[in-house]
């Protein structure tokens, strides 16, 4: 072949660091573009222009010339591969080159990209106006051909299998993971959104699914010093059916294919819930909903309740944060009405959570020397009321008879948190103050954990169970972990009894020789997968002031108010709870509870094929346009993008059937021995190029290639299409 005109088929190095060496010796000498640190430690594309020894000189894009050394190069990919689809198409996966593929996209608001298995959806901070209908119906019609959320929701789609593809993706739950801030919460909204559209037109049901998300992020979310609009919900169901700190929807299909309805469950662990109610962080604010009522309640129930300004309030003015920028509270609590309308939650009932709200206000407003009953009884008679809410939103959702067993769930999780220094720019002007990393974080950083275990084995084990199913050679690899971590946690949390000082002391005896853990007089440390966070264990097993007396529940039990009534009686009689855990013995540890709803969602997922979205935060000032890349490049780092696409590329990352292959490649045969059977034209085209043998599999459906390969066979197609080779000349092999 090389007599041909240098097309070699040559098996590319299997070793990446011999490739390395070979492709920037090749790059030095060809003058391609590569990537340089010229000035500080931000990478720049520039092209070689001539090279002395070590030293070569490049001229970067603004057309200035400077002196590097070419051990600091970095090949760069060529223009033609700006902005490819999926992260494992690029020649060149150097870090540089992906942050500048996922940087080049984002810059054209495409904010969904594939990595190999994995699907990165990068937070734009504005709307990017590409799920309305109009971009629905063109992608029903296949027009667009980006990856995004719908590629995975509905990935082979035809127009007329939908419900085939329920039947798929039975069981098939759509896991959003990322720090808070990187956009789990919306992206698993668009997806809601899309499968309601795909899957309901002019469908009742699928409204209301949407509809639902306003009235649980109106009392779920709350503004923190990461996100405006951060997932803060309580749980609604009993600790012993679930799992783990976030929400999971399961959507549910009727055998025509169409939304019949949904199931949502809200889960954290009532122990470890901030009592965000009585309490909030500089900066930070307390549940959207309370904000909303009092910026837009109808003017007939503000007189009614009494209600005030937010300012007004003792619970919500003590953090001086009363306003997010960009939202419009007043309008929000429209929407709010208008959702709990289309639910049907009844008048009357909208009224009663109304009075609660306007009640739990006036209740912080009370001073007294029993403060931490009242802030209990705030914080009891909010979260049951959020209870009652999910309950009452599923009642709604639940659908009747036609439901089947077809269900895609979408689990949306809270994200990595680590808490150092924050900035508010509250009403006194800027100022920074430090919150502290508490037992919360150390539980959403442990399922965190936990789920990145997950995420990092199945992806290893899906991509080596297609090549077995395949049937081809394949030497299984072996995938470090972050067990170390999750031991650090299963070990920590058994003492059921400790107190602050004994759970340090107990954590650390255990711990001592455990690499990701440092501790020091109170303080302790973990270094994540996402990186490191500082704990203090000061206050870190206290109870808060949520134990609520008897009498308080008595005196609950004994309103007039239909509610109320309902909460009391969920802490008396537990069985007949309405979610309610304040009854829940504490017995068993806060850890080993948590513990084993973790696993139950964990076991859940291991049996299921979940499809991974991965969302990325770009910057930390939650802006759009901006693109930090060391912020990305942190991000990618941490999760394991970075080794799975590598992983993916180092292996037989390209899959053509091989019915795709002999159509596409049949013309590098001679004509006369073009065979009916894909398989045996796929196998004399590779035999007759003298393809190495190394660079390819051949599956029982598929043929795996390494990367650059296809490239080579497409080059020789092209020259033989133009006519500049012969077919007879490459034709090396005898006849088949
Ligand atoms: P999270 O769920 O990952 O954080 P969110 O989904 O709440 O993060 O996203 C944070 C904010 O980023 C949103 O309020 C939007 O302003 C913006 N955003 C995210 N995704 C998009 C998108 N696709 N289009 C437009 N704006 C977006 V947490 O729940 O805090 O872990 O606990
Ligand atoms: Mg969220």
């Amino acid at each position: 072949l090389a007599e041909n005109g240098g097309a070699s088929l040559a098996t590319p190095s299997t070793s990446p660091e011999a490739e390395w060496d070979d492709s920037i010796g090749y790059f030095v000498k060809k003058k391609l573009r590569v990537w340089c640190r010229p000035r500080n430690d931000q990478w720049e594309l520039a092209k070689i222009k001539s090279t002395v020894g070590e030293a070569a000189t490049v001229m970067l894009l603004d057309g200035s010339a400077v002196k590097v050394s070419t051990g600091d190069l970095l090949p760069a990919n060529t223009e033609i591969l700006d902005g490819v689809d999926d992260l494992i198409e690029l020649g060149y996966l150097n870090e540089p080159s992906v942050l500048h593929n996922l940087q080049y996209r984002y810059a054209r608001d495409v904010i969904y990209s594939k990595a190999g298995p994995v699907l990165l959806a990068i937070n734009p901070f504005k709307d990017v106006q590409i799920f309305g209908s109009d971009f629905i119906t063109a992608y029903r019609e296949k027009i667009l051909d980006n990856p995004h959320v719908s590629i995975l929701t509905f990935g082979n789609y035809h127009k007329s299998q939908w419900c085939m593809l329920y039947l798929i993706f039975y069981l098939h739950p759509l896991l959003y993971s990322g720090e808070s801030g990187s956009g789990k919460t919306e992206t698993a909204k668009i997806a809601m959104q899309y499968l309601a559209s795909v899957g309901g037109e002019n469908c009742e049901m699928a409204c209301k699914v949407i509809q639902s998300s306003c009235i649980l992020e109106a009392f779920g979310n709350a503004k923190t010093s990461r996100n405006c609009n951060s997932s803060r919900f309580v749980g609604s169901i009993p600790s012993e059916f679930c799992a783990v700190q976030g929400k999971l929807i399961d959507i549910r299909y009727s055998a025509e294919g169409t939304i019949c309805g949904a199931c949502i469950q809200t889960i954290s662990n009532f122990d470890i819930v901030q009592a965000r109610v009585s309490q909030i962080c500089r900066g930070e604010r307390s549940y959207h909903i309370f904000y909303q009522i009092c910026a837009g309640a109808p003017s007939a129930l503000k007189d009614r309740l009494n209600l005030k300004m937010a300012s007004e309030y003792k619970l919500l003015n003590q953090s001086g944060c009363l306003k997010i920028n960009g939202a419009d509270d007043s309008h929000n609590f429209k929407m709010l009405m208008e959702a709990f309308d289309i639910l049907g939650i009844p008048r009357e009932d909208q009224e009663n959570v109304f009075e609660l709200l306007a009640a739990i206000l006036w209740l912080g407003n009370i001073s007294f020397e029993a403060i931490d009953k009242r802030d209990a009884l705030a914080q009891f008679v909010y979260e049951s009321l959020f209870s009652w809410l999910v309950g009452e939103i599923n009642r709604s959702l639940e659908g009747g008879k036609q439901h089947t067993e077809r269900t895609i769930s979408i689990i949306d999780m809270y994200g990595f948190e680590s808490l150092q220094l924050a900035v508010s720019s509250h009403m006194t002007g800027s100022f920074l103050y430090f919150q502290k990393n508490s037992f919360q974080q150390f539980f959403i950083n442990y399922a965190d954990e936990r789920l990145q275990q997950h995420f990092i084995r199945h992806l290893c084990k899906l991509e080596q169970e297609e090549y077995e199913l395949d049937g081809i050679h394949w030497k299984k690899v072996d995938f470090e972990d972050n067990q170390e971590c999750l031991d650090l946690f299963e070990k920590g949390s058994k003492s059921s009894t400790a107190t602050d000082v004994t759970f340090t002391n107990k954590i650390k005896r255990h711990l001592s020789s455990n690499l990701r853990f440092s501790c020091e007089r109170g303080v302790f440390r973990v270094r994540h997968y996402a990186g490191e966070v500082q704990y203090d264990a000061t206050g870190f097993l206290e109870r808060s002031s949520d134990t609520l007396h008897f009498n308080t529940i008595q005196l609950l039990s004994s309103s007039r108010k239909k509610l109320l009534n309902i909460f009391a009686s969920g802490v008396m009689n537990p069985s007949q709870t309405t979610g309610l855990a304040a009854s829940d013995s504490h017995e068993q540890s806060v850890g080993a509870k948590f513990k084993d709803q973790l696993f139950k969602l964990i076991h859940k997922l291991e049996n299921s094929k979940p499809h991974f979205i991965r969302c990325i935060r770009p910057n930390t000032k939650q802006l759009p346009g901006m693109y930090e890349k060391d912020i990305v490049l942190e991000q990618l780092r941490c999760s394991g993008v970075m080794e799975i696409v590598q992983i993916s590329k180092s292996r037989f990352p390209i899959r053509l059937t091989h019915q795709e292959f002999a159509t596409r490649f049949g013309c590098l045969l001679s004509e006369n021995i073009i065979c009916m059977d894909p398989l045996s034209t796929s196998v004399a085209i590779l035999q007759q190029c003298r393809v190495s043998p190394q660079t390819y599999q051949v599956g029982y459906t598929k043929l795996f290639f390494r990367v650059g390969q296809v490239e080579v066979l497409e080059n020789l197609r092209q020259r033989v299409l133009e006519g500049t080779c012969e077919v007879e000349n490459i034709v090396l092999g005898g006849r088949v």
